[in-house]
């Protein structure tokens, strides 16, 4: 073990959380270190490489709001940035703000330790470094952890298999191959477009069928951008205390407040624009069954439309789960490939996967020979990357002891047991439910208020009371009770895409402006919740 020079915080993570949280560290003085597993910066657009992997949130709104300069000089070339040049974008902002010296790649953090008499944590990596810091800042995102399902075989197959999570960096050349694509969420829905026009045969094995919306990407308007910039400031505080930490027009109006000729033409231009706005097509999507099933009966309309094999149309119209209660996906002539006659739909819902074999993969009804398997099959969410870390609290205990029954938190920001300690986006907060960037700022920009004022105030150690957590905990699930999504609860917000995992609905869904307002009414009342110790 080397113990190296401490500081005042560790940060760990850089993906767009953890790299401001450097920034806004080292711009107020403190020393900081930031430790981050992966070879590269950017966190999980660092890894989730794969073939036409971008955005789903415009790259205008999908951008730090924090330094005027930068979101004035940055040129974003398309309507959604895409995987490269979202990287491109963080290492210029790494860059611009000289953060580089202070990030160690390469390095995972795999255990943090509260010590009750120093009041440090000790923070330690792969490397077999230990550094103390004053406070441990956990930005390591929501969609770090690649699942791979348990599927018998694997091992066995003699073939090249892939998760898009973790995708060589070196790329997957498809051509010639038949390649088979488990999953038809966010990141499958992207990637089979792009896998069908390269490879021999595509088979995409489908559990769920999902929404997907027509992104309808393009390159940057040059008269956009401009527009675009110079209403900045408007957009980004529309954004900050919006719903979803977007500055797009949202309707206020509720469904059955329209008439039909409205509903219609609402659902029609949303349609026509692309991407995630027919969540808020009327103000209640997601909490009234109506407005629901008429948003996901449009949207069925509109595949039955595109697909032309009646059979495999209605196998990709959702059924069974409300519209947008499984994270809405966003794609480029998803549909449209349907029609290719090198594309195979299999419904693995009816006959389910059963092992993968040297040559292929077997269902309960056929053997599909594969030379490739990509698993778009997604992450331990939300609590997987902190579960994975040994970090133990004041009186010794892991937090993933503490979260066996799922996680709790104060604002989704902090832990009671856990002096000292900060979530960037946890589990409690918006995070996945919104624009990331906007709640990764606000997190970021919270905490940095916070430790100025422990430091005005000498505070050295803080911790979320049991009370205050409890209490966060029944308002989150108040929340969501108001929602559709309990209905529904066969999704990953739920963790219910990992086998054991307990089945806590982890998001905040109350919106990003209020959850805004309440973190503030904390901070206002002297950080309420929390039990400050000063010097
Ligand atoms: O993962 P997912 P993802 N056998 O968990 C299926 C963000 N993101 O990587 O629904 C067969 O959503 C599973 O089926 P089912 C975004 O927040 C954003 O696609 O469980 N199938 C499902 O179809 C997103 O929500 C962007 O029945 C199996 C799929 O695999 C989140 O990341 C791009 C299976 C997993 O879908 C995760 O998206 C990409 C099995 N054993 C991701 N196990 C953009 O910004 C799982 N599946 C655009």
């Amino acid at each position: 073990m080397m113990n190296t020079r401490p500081v005042d915080a560790v940060v760990v993570g850089a993906g767009f959380s953890g790299i401001y949280m450097l920034h806004r560290l080292l711009r107020a003085g403190y020393s900081a270190r930031l430790f981050e597993s992966g070879s590269g910066l950017g966190g999980t657009w660092f890894h989730n490489r794969y073939p036409g992997a971008r955005c789903d949130i415009e790259s205008m709104d999908y951008s730090y709001s924090f330094d005027e300069n930068l979101q004035q000089e940055w040129r974003w070339s398309e309507r959604y940035a895409s995987q490269p040049e979202l990287l491109r974008y963080l290492n210029h902002v790494v860059d611009r703000f000289a953060l580089r010296e202070h990030i160690e790649l390469d390095t995972a953090v795999v255990g943090a330790r509260f010590d009750e008499d120093t009041v440090r944590w000790t923070v330690t990596t792969d490397l077999g470094d230990e550094v103390g810091a004053r406070w441990c800042l956990m930005a390591t995102g929501c969609l770090t952890v690649a699942q791979v399902p348990d599927i018998p075989g694997l091992d066995t197959f003699e073939g090249r298999w892939f998760h898009t999570g973790d995708w060589p960096r070196d790329g997957v050349d498809f051509s010639g191959n038949r390649v088979g694509v488990i999953g038809t969420g966010s990141s499958g829905t992207q990637l089979i477009p792009i896998v069908a026009e390269q490879a021999a045969h595509l088979d995409v094995f489908q559990r769920t069928a999902n929404f997907c919306m027509p992104a309808r990407n393009h390159p940057m308007p040059p008269e956009v951008e401009v527009h675009w910039k110079a209403e900045y400031p408007e957009r980004r505080a529309k954004a900050r205390i919006s719903g979803f930490g977007h500055s797009q027009p949202q309707n206020d109006n509720r469904y059955r407040d329209l008439t039909p000729a409205q509903r219609s033409a609402e659902l029609e231009a949303r349609w026509r624009s692309g991407g995630l706005y027919m969540m808020r097509a009327f103000a209640d999507v997601l909490t009234d069954p109506e407005a629901n099933e008429a948003t996901a009966e449009f949207v069925r309309a509109k595949i039955r439309a595109t697909v032309h094999d009646p059979e495999v149309s209605e196998l990709l119209c959702p059924q069974g789960f409300h519209f947008g209660t499984k994270r809405l996906c966003s794609g480029t002539n998803y549909y449209e490939t349907f029609n290719r006659d090198d594309v195979t739909l299999v419904d693995v819902s009816a006959a389910p996967i059963e092992e993968i074999t040297p040559t292929g993969l077997r269902t309960a009804s056929a053997h599909h020979p594969l030379d490739m398997i990509v698993f778009a099959t997604g992450f331990d969410a939300m609590t997987g990357s902190l579960s994975r870390i040994d970090i133990r609290g004041a009186d010794g205990t892991s937090l993933a002891s503490k979260w066996s029954g799922g996680p709790v938190t104060y604002l989704g920001l902090a832990v009671s047991g856990f002096p000292n300690l900060f979530l960037l986006t946890g589990p409690g907060s918006p995070s996945v439910f919104s624009n990331m960037v906007n709640s990764a700022e606000q997190h970021v920009e919270w905490i940095a208020d916070f430790l100025d004022h422990a430091r005005e105030h000498d505070v050295y150690r803080a911790e979320a009371t049991q009370e205050a957590e409890d209490g966060w905990v029944a308002h989150v699930g108040e929340v969501a009770e108001a929602t559709l999504y309990p209905r529904s609860p066969n999704s990953w917000f739920f963790g219910a895409n990992i086998p054991g995992k307990p089945r806590v609905f982890m998001p905040y869904v109350g919106g990003v402006g209020n959850y805004r307002a309440r973190a503030d009414e904390v901070a206002s009342a002297g950080y309420r919740g929390f039990t400050l110790l000063r010097r």
